[in-house]
C-alpha cells in the first residue's frame, strides 16, 4: 500500500483510503484539513475524502493589506464628507422655506382681515349708512379711501385699525396701513415670534370685467421677514353689500 506523505505529523500510519481507478492512498490527517491545506500552500491540490477524489482544490483564503485598507477608508472617508457637506448645506437653507412660509401666513391673515371689512358708500357711522343707494345718499361721511380723519362726522379720533372708539370700518381704511418691527393682533398686542416682521397694505379701485372701479377694489398686501423676505399677496373685493354695517 502506497501512502502519500504531508508531513507524518499530520498522517494516521496505516489509515488512509484507496483513489478509485489509482493506485494512490488518500491520507488521514491527525490534524485539522484546514491546518494541512494551509501548510500545503494556495491551489494545492488536495483529497476529498468524502467523494474520494482529487479535483478538489482550496484558494488560499485572500484578505486585504495594509495598503489597500487604508486607500478604502480614504474613498470611504472622502464619500462621508461629501455627504454631510451637502447636508449641511440643505439645513442652512431649509430655513429660508420656513420664513417665507411664516411671511406667508401673515399676508393671508392680513388680506383675510381686510376683505372681510364692509364695503359701503357711506361711513358705517353715518346716519344714512344702511340705506344710502350710492355715495351722495350718505349724511355726511362718505367712506373715503383711507381712514377717515378727525373731521369726518361723528367727530372724534380718527379710525385706526385697533381704535376703541372708531376702528376701521371698510376695506379701504387699510390703505397706508402699515406695522413695523412686529405683527401686531386687532387688540394691539405683537404676537410673539413675528417681532421681525412687517407688513404694509395699499387698496385702490380696481375695474373687474363689467364690474367698475368705484365698485371693485383692489388690496395688496406686502409682508418682509428675516433675510430680506418678501411675499406680496393681491386681493379682491366688491361692493356687493354696500349697505351692511358691521
Ligand atoms: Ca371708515
Ligand atoms: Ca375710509
Amino acid at each position: 500500500m502506497c501512502t502519500r506523505k504531508f508531513g507524518s505529523r499530520f498522517q494516521v500510519p496505516g489509515s488512509g483510503f484507496q483513489v478509485p481507478g489509482s493506485r494512490f492512498q488518500v491520507p488521514v490527517f491527525t490534524r485539522p484539513l484546514d491546518s494541512a491545506l494551509r501548510r500545503a500552500g494556495a491551489n494545492a491540490r488536495v483529497p476529498n475524502l468524502e467523494l474520494g477524489t482529487w479535483n478538489f482544490e482550496r484558494r488560499k483564503a485572500a484578505g486585504l493589506s495594509l495598503v489597500e485598507l487604508i486607500v478604502f477608508i480614504v474613498i470611504v472617508s472622502t464619500a462621508i464628507a461629501g455627504v454631510l457637506g451637502a447636508m449641511n448645506v440643505a439645513t442652512r437653507g431649509s430655513t429660508e422655506p420656513m420664513i417665507e412660509k411664516q411671511a406667508l401666513a401673515i399676508a393671508e391673515a392680513l388680506l383675510e382681515e381686510v376683505q372681510l371689512m364692509p364695503f359701503t358708500y357711506c361711513d358705517p357711522d353715518d346716519a344714512n349708512a344702511a340705506t344710502a343707494v350710492n355715495a351722495g345718499g350718505c349724511a355726511a361721511a362718505v367712506e373715503a379711501i383711507g381712514p377717515e380723519g378727525v373731521d369726518v362726522p361723528p367727530t372724534g379720533p380718527a379710525e385706526t385699525r385697533t381704535g376703541a372708539v372708531r376702528p376701521f370700518d371698510n376695506v379701504n381704511d387699510y390703505h397706508g396701513f402699515s406695522m413695523a418691527g412686529g405683527i401686531s393682533d386687532l387688540a394691539g398686542n405683537t404676537i410673539a415670534g413675528l417681532d421681525q416682521y412687517s407688513a404694509s397694505v395699499t387698496v385702490a379701485g380696481q375695474a373687474i370685467g363689467a364690474v367698475p372701479a368705484s365698485d371693485a377694489q383692489l388690496v395688496i398686501v406686502t409682508v418682509t421677514g428675516p433675510a430680506n423676505t418678501t411675499v406680496t399677496l393681491h386681493g379682491y373685493r366688491v361692493r356687493y353689500a354696500p349697505n351692511a354695517l358691521p
